[in-house]
């Protein structure tokens, strides 16, 4: 600088750190498992990525006053609130983030837009259809004042799946024919594990259909570039009782139990057909009973020209085939997407070095902030949230009549 070159007319070149951004003053809500994940989104978007606004964790909010200030020293939040209203309120809090069970995602949302904030929410968006359209009334509302709200379906901020989706933009599999997705964890099978809050109709909506389901079905018309027009399904509850967790239970499957047992009000699995309006189908399944899959999320896409496939489990490596190739040497091949020109790799590490599944929260604070900052649209909309359960709602009409084809709202 100026003092080290010895000159009194040399100036500094103008560096902006990130500490002389505006802030972006983030206010959480919850702090189980997606509120660490957002924790770490928050933390590190803007030391990964050069941003344009400084995101600063301002505040945690959860109802247990000890559990939440263990959660705001862990994750490095400055404050903690026990009453989500009084969060919402605060003037120092520019957007809110709601990592709470889907029963409270509205009514937060909507004091929130109402306070002026910016709303990050996650998926599903809502527990219904019609809670969704409020939210997406009040979204409109608060764009025409310059509040931005995005859903959290994180998987579209994986690089290879978004690299997954430059590729059928940029036309590399031709026409669009078949879409397999799937999406299967197992932390369900032991009929001991606990009745846990997803297990709930009222507070979760539904169960591995809006849990799992709800992932597919966007990251599925995300990468198709369309949306459903019509679905068939089936949904089923193998374990119909299980035992009371714990006050303490924690986790997905913790094992906790206080005595009793109660009754498992939504699906155990989901299994649905679809069809695009190009024409395309597709085939969905999403479960929490398959042994030995912990996080297996799938998806492959045939077209005309070429195939794409993707495994949440190896989520550095997007598979392509080329269907242009001469047969003597076409086939499946590995693409590593670790290039610093694929999608979000211009933060990370040299090639070859690998992401995780915390990334997809980075990524998505960072999309979300660049989105404020111009004053954009954020996308996944809440529009985009409340199609997406459309069509879980679908499923659910269709699986009640029996598989009958069911069109999607519109
Ligand atoms: C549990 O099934 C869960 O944590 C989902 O709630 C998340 O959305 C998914 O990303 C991982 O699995």
């Amino acid at each position: 600088d100026g003092a080290v070159t010895g000159t009194a007319t040399a100036t500094a070149p103008a560096v902006a750190t990130a500490s002389a951004r505006p802030p972006l003053r983030v206010g959480m809500v919850g702090y189980a498992f997606m509120g660490a994940a957002h924790s770490q989104g928050w933390r590190t978007a803007g030391r990964a990525f050069d941003l344009p606004l400084r995101p600063e964790l301002t505040a945690i909010c959860g109802r247990d006053a000890a559990a939440v200030r263990a959660a705001a020293d862990r994750h490095g939040w400055a404050s903690a609130e026990t009453d989500w209203r009084a969060l919402v309120e605060r003037d120092d809090i520019d957007l809110v983030d709601i990592c709470t069970p889907g029963d409270s995602h509205a009514e937060i949302a909507l004091a929130a837009l109402a306070a002026g904030k910016h709303v990050l929410c996650e998926k599903p968006l809502a527990n219904t259809v019609a809670e969704a359209e409020a939210m997406v009334r009040a979204a409109r509302e608060a764009d025409a004042r310059g509040q931005l709200a995005m859903v959290g379906f994180n998987y579209r901020r994986v690089p290879a799946t978004a690299l997954a989706r430059r590729m059928v933009a940029d036309g590399r599999i031709g026409r669009l024919r078949h879409v397999r997705v799937t999406y299967l964890q197992d932390w369900l099978v032991d009929p001991a594990a606990p009745l846990t809050w997803r297990l709930r109709k009222e507070q979760a909506g539904s169960g591995s259909l809006g849990d799992l389901g709800a992932h597919i079905v966007d990251l599925a018309q995300y990468l198709a570039g369309e949306h459903l027009a019509g679905v068939s399904g089936l949904t089923e509850t193998f374990v119909r009782e299980r035992p009371l967790p714990g006050r303490t239970a924690q986790g997905l499957s913790a094992v906790q139990a206080d005595g009793g047992t109660g009754e498992v009000t939504v699906d155990d699995a989901a299994l649905f057909t679809g069809r695009f309006p190009s024409g395309a189908i597709a085939s969905f399944e999403a479960t929490r009973y398959a042994t030995g899959r912990k996080n297996a999320l799938r998806i492959e896409l045939n077209g005309e020209r070429g195939s794409l496939a993707f495994d949440l489990e190896r989520l550095n490596e997007l598979s392509y085939h080329d269907g242009t190739e001469p047969g003597t040497h076409a086939g499946f091949r590995r693409i590593l997407v670790t290039e610093s020109d694929h999608p979000y790799l211009d933060g990370w590490w040299p090639p070859g070095h690998g992401l995780g599944y915390e990334h997809t929260f980075v990524h998505q604070a960072r999309d979300l902030v660049h989105a404020i900052a111009e004053g954009r649209q954020p996308e996944p909309s809440f529009a985009d949230g409340l199609q997406v359960q459309r069509v879980l709602a679908a499923v659910e009409e269709s699986a009640r009549r029996n598989s009958v084809y069911t069109p999607i709202a519109v």
